[in-house]
């Protein structure tokens, strides 16, 4: 295709309850929209991850915007015929910002797959109709209020529950969590890099509860940290900030410091950076599963497409849209049993509604062409 303008628009979600993690509390997601619209009519929507403060990673929506506006696009209406598979080289010499340049050619590769009539789990190599997915709790302020919410999780059908960690809010829950609901129940708990090698001790103690996995436990590029944790501990750590690039992947595997892996496209640069990793893991017996940025319906969908590819063997952080959302900008995505069905319409398989775009949309929208 060749992209003939673009638009970007912010919208502000109110979340059902607060979501508490180590690195702070949300209550709104404001998320980033791109829609693209190619010299033949062609049409492609995406959303970009990046929250609203540079605390998870790097990127922040502002500057998110701004870098695709003034940086990304343009080098894109450059390029005369564009394939999905041309967006990375064409934006590869500008440094940095995976979570901006996976917006962008999430739209192109919605677009170009929509106008060919082809799924994205199709293109992606997905091999799985429904995938089984996970909820993330977050910290809540009492033991009691954990449990009523893990509770209702349970009951609702998921097929595992992460329970996010920090200092002060870690033994005692997962402890409670574990013995409350049971050996069965696939537990893990996630510290977004809120603890330090000085807390290996410590972190061990968690090797009593069963957990599944550990996830990312120290700062992003500490690969040697969390080698030495994962040589002490039974539990399996799993890296998510840590990993950024299919490059990254395979430094890690060989550090020995993961043997699972959380992709999150946005994080990583996009689908197809994302479907490498998953290559990759593949190939050295690493299971993955799909992250979660408390996305609209339009990102919730693109990872269900991605959660189909046969290395995605756990649950993802891809709840149903009442986890989060009373209102989405797509038809609300729905819990069966403890699945979620994959889409199979062209392209990412949903768009957003008008009337909810234009109830959630903060700023007038921007448009941005060649021209300027
Ligand atoms: C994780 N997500 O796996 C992330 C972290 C995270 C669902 O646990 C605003 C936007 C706030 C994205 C807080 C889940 C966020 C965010 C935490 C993502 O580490
Ligand atoms: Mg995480």
């Amino acid at each position: 295709m060749r992209i003939a303008e673009a638009e970007l628009r912010t919208v502000a979600l109110p979340l059902i309850t607060p979501f508490r993690t180590s690195l702070g509390t949300q209550t709104v997601r404001r998320a980033l929209l791109v829609r693209v619209r190619g010299a033949e009519g062609e049409e492609g929507w995406s959303e970009c991850v990046a929250d609203d403060e540079p605390t998870y990673s790097p990127e922040y929506l502002e500057g998110a915007a701004d870098l695709i506006r003034r940086f990304l696009l343009p080098a894109l209406f450059a390029v005369p015929s564009l394939d999905p598979a041309g967006v990375a080289p064409a934006l590869a010499h500008l440094r940095g910002h995976p979570m901006a340049k996976a917006a962008v050619e999430t739209a192109v590769l919605d677009a170009v797959l929509r106008a060919r009539g082809l799924s994205l789990a199709a293109h992606l190599g997905g091999v799985r109709s429904s995938v089984r997915v996970g909820v993330s709790v977050g910290i809540a302020d009492t033991l009691d209020d954990l449990l009523d919410t893990v509770d209702r999780h349970v009951g609702a059908g998921y097929a595992r529950i992460k329970l996010k960690i920090e200092p002060g809010w870690d033994l005692e829950p997962v402890r409670l969590v574990r013995e409350t609901f049971g050996p069965g129940l696939m537990l893990t708990a996630d510290a977004n890099t809120a603890y330090t090698p000085a807390d290996a001790r410590h972190l061990a103690r968690l090797d009593a509860y069963g957990l599944t996995m550990l996830e990312q436990p120290f700062a992003p590029d500490d690969l040697d940290g969390h080698a030495r944790l994962a040589a002490r501990m039974d539990t399996p750590i799993c890296l998510d900030e840590s990993i950024t690039s299919a490059r990254a992947a395979t430094a890690a595997i060989r550090a020995r410091a993961c043997s699972i892996i959380n992709i999150k496209p946005g994080r990583v640069g996009g689908y197809l950076e994302s479907r490498r990793i998953h290559d990759l893991a593949l190939a050295a017996d690493v299971p993955v599963w799909c992250g979660g940025m408390l996305e609209t319906g339009l990102g919730r969908t693109a990872n269900l497409a991605l959660a189909s590819l046969p290395g995605f063997t756990l649950p993802g952080d891809i709840s149903a849209t009442a986890r989060y959302y009373e209102r989405d900008i797509t038809a609300p995505i729905e819990l069966t049993g403890d699945s979620i069905v994959v889409p199979d319409g062209p392209g990412v398989g949903v768009t957003p509604d008008p009337d909810a775009l234009a109830a959630f949309t903060t700023d007038p929208p921007v448009r941005v062409t060649p021209a300027g």
